[in-house]
């Protein structure tokens, strides 16, 4: 049995490259770097890689990570510039036993280093979306304008699992802000024998309640991934609720080894694209 599952109807391409590769007999870890280079080298997604909104000073500040299942080691990028591919660097850094994650320029040499491309992220749209910001004075959008994180979890026909993410972050954020797909346990996690998880919205929610490690942890402890998705989404809405605060943007996706996939949000829709065994196709799940 092979399955993957993506975040957005932007990544049904991608889900479906991947899940091709599945099919063919690629590991987990292929199929993920693939379905989100698909992603990321599509300049009309705005939310991802190339043609990602900027920050507040006009650069594109771009965030990834990429985990194995298996051995449990990951590999991230946090503000890195100019580099193509930040998934292909987040995995190239998974399974180095220090400096997995890197930040910035030092990000940026890793890439030059591996032999990766660098190339300038920003396109004449997102450059055009930033000078109208600028000149309306727009401060922060929230998770959901226009910003949307890549997130693919993949299990392959051996029993591996992966996970990985890919996101420019907020538009118009502070420079050197950091989101939760980055971070291990908050924007994604994989153990193979229990399942992955990943996660979009807003990342200083999410980072909250850990909620990728959490979803996983659920799994561990025998809960299909829809409920484990639904489970550590209330814990932290109805935290967030005793605080006087509103649900949030949050949306997770979730796989366990067996192939079965999960999602849970607090939006109104959240599309997402999922294959098992077979093409991937788009469905949607409610608040
Ligand atoms: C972040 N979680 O940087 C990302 C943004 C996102 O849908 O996923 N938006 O906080």
């Amino acid at each position: 049995m092979y399955a993957l599952i993506g975040t957005w109807q932007m990544c049904l391409d991608g889900a479906r490259r991947g899940t091709s590769l599945l099919r063919a007999g690629a590991c987990a870890g292929d199929a993920v770097e693939q379905a989100i280079i698909m992603v990321e080298d599509e300049p009309s997604y705005s939310s991802v890689g190339y043609g990602g909104l900027p920050d507040s000073t006009g650069h594109v500040y771009l965030d990834a990570a990429y985990m194995d299942g298996n051995t449990l080691r990951l590999g991230g990028v946090m503000s890195a510039e100019n580099v193509r591919n930040p998934i292909s660097l987040a995995r190239k850094l998974c399974g180095r036993e220090t400096n997995c994650l890197l930040a910035g320029r030092g990000a940026e040499q890793a890439a030059v280093s591996f032999g990766l491309q660098l190339r300038d992220m920003r396109t004449e749209a997102s450059l055009e979306a930033w000078r109208a910001a600028v000149a309306k004075q727009q401060k922060k959008l929230s998770a959901y304008e226009e910003h949307d994180t890549v997130c693919i979890l993949a299990l392959d026909e051996k029993g591996g699992m992966a996970a990985g993410t890919s996101t420019s972050g907020l538009f118009m954020k502070d420079p050197g802000r950091v989101g939760d797909s980055p971070i291990v346990g908050s924007g994604f996690y994989c153990d193979a024998r229990y399942g992955a998880a990943a996660a979009t919205g807003l990342g200083e929610d999410i980072m909250r309640g850990c909620l990728s490690y959490e979803v996983v942890s659920l799994m561990r402890r025998g809960a299909s991934p829809t409920d484990a998705c639904r489970e550590a989404l209330t814990a932290l809405t109805e935290r967030k609720k005793s605080l006087g605060e509103d649900e949030g943007s949050m949306s997770l996706i979730a796989l366990s080894p067996d192939g079965m996939f999960g999602a849970a949000t607090t939006l109104p829709e959240f599309p997402f694209a999922a294959g098992r065994g077979e093409e991937a196709a788009v469905y949607t799940v409610k608040a």
